[in-house]
């Protein structure tokens, strides 16, 4: 896959984890690798285990009922109940959920139809993780509700960043568990350290069916071989660096079965966010996308005011091809090699 474009020396990277790594529920997974954390875990190892790695998992962030919660809202919002989505009319009331579920891969920015999701956006231990490694202040400006039902296709390795640029490189990805996550069913794998070397690596079209329309960072200093999977409970929280390498793979568990997941992003408020076109005549050094919701401390550039410009999207899942998303004739690699000119003798 990629190959070693840089020396370098961050590796080993994994720090004692505080809390109660390897001590808990004897369920899922038995043993609890480090870098689990409960929600009155010590700040500093929180920390120090983020810094180095580049990710961590907050358990228990979200109780029973509010997962519950969670699921019931996604169904309502892919059957068009929290207002209807792009070129997906609101489903018929006798359609059975499961249906109507199997019809989405992920739904951009959930928060703007359902007080569900925007509340998921102020989680409480969730806000005391993100004060803990990102900074006091600190605002939101996207989310992604994951569906992925059985035979949807995952993401291939990227880094966040390359999306949503911050000037500090202070984003973060907060990942809630709605279903119990594992490699059968697609959970996130990530290069641990892969934050540190602050380079946005080389994208291009990967043409492998297992997963989306996104492109595929490659060329970077690391083997699939090392990456690791981050199996969480429903209610868990994975929280991962924007210039962490991290993809997820199909889920293969047996029909009828989710990966539910709603990411939300974040970042400093002392940072501007150029993201997206800056408007006609604005310098792009001047630009901040004010679509934006503060989750603590307070915001240096209020001044400036606040928008509403994201409405829910759905994202496609690259099963009907993916020429709508990047652009015309992007093959995958069967057809590629079909179309190949025989190798001579
Ligand atoms: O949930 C997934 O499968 C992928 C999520 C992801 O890569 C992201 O939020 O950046």
């Amino acid at each position: 896959m990629s190959s070693a474009t840089l020396e370098t020396p961050i590796r080993n990277l994994v720090t004692a984890t505080g809390g109660f790594a390897g001590t808990r529920r004897s369920q899922f997974p038995n043993v609890r690798p480090p870098g689990y954390f409960s929600p009155d875990a010590d700040p500093a190892a929180v920390r120090a285990f983020f810094e180095a790695n580049g990710y961590l998992v907050l358990e228990n962030a979200f109780n029973p009922a509010e997962v519950e919660e969670l699921k019931q809202e996604t169904t309502q919002i892919c059957r068009g109940q929290r207002g209807e989505l792009p070129d997906h009319p609101a489903a018929d009331p006798a359609e059975p959920d499961d249906s109507v579920l199997q019809r989405f891969l992920c739904i951009h920015f959930p928060h703007k139809c359902s007080d569900v999701m925007l509340r998921a956006i102020h989680n409480q231990p969730t806000i005391k993780t993100l004060t803990t490694v990102v900074g006091p202040n600190v605002k939101c400006m996207q989310s992604m509700l994951f569906i992925k039902s059985s035979g949807k296709p995952g993401q291939a390795w990227h880094q966040d960043e390359d999306y949503i640029p911050t000037r500090d490189r202070s984003l973060i990805g907060a990942w809630i568990s709605i279903d119990r996550a594992n490699t059968d069913n697609g959970c996130l794998w990530v290069l641990p350290g892969s934050h540190r070397h602050g380079i946005l690596w080389e994208q291009h079209w990967h043409g492998d069916r297992r997963f989306d329309c996104a492109e595929e960072s490659v060329n970077f200093p690391y083997r699939d071989e090392e990456a690791i999977p981050v199996e969480v409970e429903a209610g868990s929280v994975v929280f991962f660096n924007g210039y962490l390498l991290h993809r997820s793979l199909p889920n293969k568990a047996p029909q009828g079965t989710y990966r539910r997941s709603l990411v939300n992003h974040y970042m400093t408020c002392e940072s501007r966010l150029p993201w997206g076109k800056p408007p006609e005549g604005e310098h792009n050094g001047h630009f901040d996308h004010r679509d934006i919701i503060i989750v603590a401390g307070k915001d240096p550039y209020a001044y400036r005011g606040y928008e509403s410009i994201h409405k829910p999207s759905v994202r496609p899942s690259g099963q009907g091809g993916c020429d709508k998303w990047g652009g015309k004739g992007r093959q995958y690699k069967e057809a590629a090699k079909a179309e190949a000119p025989a190798a001579t003798a």
